[in-house]
């Protein structure tokens, strides 16, 4: 069997219901109505089995920053299976793709982040932060520093440790976590929380969350505060700009390490090469994955800070994967991070790009359903609401609009997310103007349909 498509949609689509298990996915379900097939890609654009072309609004999975197609990163991962498929970094030795990637990212990267250790993906980078932070306070005389404080709806992997930071009660209520030594404050999500109170005092007040449980924990007991500069997968919740300059006061005064986890805002996806750098966030610990690589490979890791760095190397740091910078996932990194760096994408983004999605998604502010329209760079968001005054929540169990929305664009083959009822979009980076204008079209349509299909069964209801 060859890996592309040769047999029809409904025979792979049998063989897919009966061995794939597919992740967050009720099976059962997936396996009656079959998966679509994705076959190719080129651009911001999939091909389906059935020769159905969809705009990806998602960048596969937040990663496909350049663009799918580019034939630079498939020469650039032959040429490294030819000279050194594999080579590891454990004992003693080093290979040129990870070393010049390490030294190319420590570039990239602001401030004194001078120093990566890879991983193959975000989620094993965020355990290597927890064994990491913890180990640091160790060596420093302070091994009581151990809790960990994150965020309630952050998402931070899906391995033991990365789903415990990460706030998703739905991960939690599964598998026995959060592991000990993680604590959660709430998130700072306006529209949804922020009830009669200014978007500006809120994001104080969520910030302010965060010394409470230092001083309830006892500054002695704290490790570190991990948060995405901006929440993806909970549901691109961008903080008011109060936020994270107060955070930044908070994690200072007390010592803190701060983690910025970057696997979604980090490689161009703010318009920054770092979200962090659009907020002025100054971490200790950056995490990277996704656009990394473009998601070509499975690659991620840990920016580290010298000071962090330094104290670590003190002693054997017992932890790493077979993968840590693999040289093909390497090699292929170094040929994204060229693309994005010559072609100016990320300057693109921010100068051009941004500014043109933001205008044409908050035109779909004012369509019936949708409560609020937001961007940051090319990552926004809607809400969805039967009442926009009251920024009501629908009757129905969370979710289930937004499902119905996500199938309608489906259908008019726009990949859109829902989150809850939250609609979300992270296109590749390369989008250009005209795809933006197909792609909100297309969302309004959706739109539209999901509308008079919660007329038809009576769901434009709110929540008492
Ligand atoms: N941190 C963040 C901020 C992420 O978004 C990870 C870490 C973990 O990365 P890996 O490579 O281990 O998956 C992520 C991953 C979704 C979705 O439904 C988002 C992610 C992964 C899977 C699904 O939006 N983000």
């Amino acid at each position: 069997m060859t890996l592309t498509n040769i047999a029809p949609t409904a025979e792979l689509q049998a063989l897919d219901a009966a061995h794939h298990m597919h992740p967050f996915t009720a099976n059962d379900e997936l396996a009656k109505k079959g998966a679509r097939i994705i076959v190719r890609a080129n651009g911001v654009r999939l091909t389906d089995s059935d020769g159905q072309e969809l705009i990806d609004g998602m960048a596969g999975l937040w990663c496909v920053n350049i663009g799918y197609g580019r034939t630079e990163l498939a020469e650039a991962a032959a040429r490294q299976m030819r000279e050194l498929p594999y080579y590891n970094t454990f004992f003693q030795t080093s290979h040129v793709p990870a070393l010049t990637l390490a030294a190319k990212l420590a570039e990239l990267a602001p401030g004194d982040l001078n120093h990566v250790f890879f991983a193959g993906s975000g989620s094993e980078a965020n355990d290597t932060n927890i064994r990491m932070v913890r180990q640091y306070w160790a060596l420093k005389g302070q091994p009581e520093r151990k809790t960990i404080i994150a965020r309630k709806n952050g998402y931070h992997g899906s391995s033991m440790g990365s789903a415990s930071l990460g706030g998703m009660a739905a991960m939690h209520a599964q598998g026995g976590l959060p592991i000990p030594g993680i604590v959660h404050i709430d998130q700072p999500y306006w529209y949804g929380e922020g009830g009669d109170t200014t978007p500006a005092d809120f994001g104080l007040a969520r910030a302010r969350q965060l010394e409470e449980k230092i001083l309830e924990l006892g500054a002695e007991n704290v490790a570190a505060f991990i948060a995405e500069p901006v929440q993806g997968a909970g549901g691109v919740i961008i903080p008011p700009e109060t936020y994270w300059p107060e955070i930044q006061r908070i994690v200072a005064k007390y010592g803190i390490l701060l983690i910025a986890d970057e696997v979604i805002t980090g490689f161009g996806r703010t318009g920054h090469w770092f979200g962090s750098q659009g907020y002025g966030i100054q971490p200790h610990i950056m995490t990277i994955a996704k656009g990394l690589s473009s998601g070509y490979q499975p690659i991620g890791g840990s920016i580290v800070c010298d000071e962090i760095a330094h104290t670590i190397g003190q002693d054997e740091f017992n932890h790493g994967y077979t993968y840590s910078g693999h040289p093909v996932a390497a090699a292929v990194a170094l040929e994204n991070l060229r693309i994005l760096d010559e072609e100016g994408i990320v300057d693109r983004v921010r100068t051009r790009t941004a500014p043109y999605l933001a205008q044409a998604w908050a035109s779909l502010a004012d369509h019936p359903l949708v409560g609020e329209a937001v961007s940051r760079g090319l990552m926004a968001s809607l809400a969805l609401t039967p009442d926009k005054a009251a920024r009501a929540r629908f009757a129905t169990d969370p979710g289930t609009v937004g499902y119905i929305c996500r199938e309608y664009c489906f259908a008019n083959n726009l990949v859109m997310r829902h989150v809850g009822d939250r609609m979300i979009i992270a296109p590749p980076l390369v989008i250009t103007p005209a795809d933006i204008d197909e792609l909100i079209t297309r969302a309004r349509k959706a739109l539209d349909q999901t509308l008079a299909h919660l007329q038809r069964d009576g769901l434009l209801r709110a929540a008492a």
